[in-house]
């Protein structure tokens, strides 16, 4: 009996180590993420971020990603969305200000991306949003370091 508490509470001690280094968010056939700010945990060197379309819609026609970047990059990074540079590349370059980025996928895909967490500063302002052409104004919120 006693041991089997233990072994419980380590599970739950394991389970809540793994989830404090991983999020999971998601989005559908609307210019809206299901939530409005994400909560990345600093002292992980890696964490994950596991992104789903919920919705019906073709990543061609209306695709969703996630990208993280500084809010004082934003708009430099906005600027250089190019549907020409394909889905996998989230439309957009190879950037240092890009700190992170899926590909773009459509209703029913899952992708997901790691970040080294321990070099984000609770002190920097972080947003995320998506980078299909023309969602990032209802598609974006703020990232908070904890
Ligand atoms: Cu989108």
């Amino acid at each position: 009996m006693f041991k089997n508490l233990i072994l419980l509470s380590m599970l739950v001690f394991y389970s809540n180590l793994y989830a404090s280094c991983s999020l999971e968010m998601s989005s559908g056939d609307l210019l809206k993420f299901n939530k409005r700010e994400l909560i990345i945990d600093s002292s992980c060197s890696k964490f994950a971020i596991y992104f789903k379309h919920e919705g019906e819609m073709a990543a061609k026609t209306f695709g969703h990603n996630v990208v993280i970047v500084e809010r004082k990059n934003f708009d430099k990074v906005k600027s250089r969305i190019d549907m020409k540079l394909g889905e996998e590349q989230g439309y957009l370059p190879d950037m240092q200000e890009i700190i992170a980025k899926t590909g773009i996928i459509g209703g029913g895909g899952r992708t997901s991306v790691t970040i080294d967490a321990t070099k984000l500063s609770k002190d920097i302002e972080y947003m995320f949003f998506c980078s299909f052409p023309g969602h990032y104004g209802g598609m974006q919120g703020p990232v908070k370091i904890m």
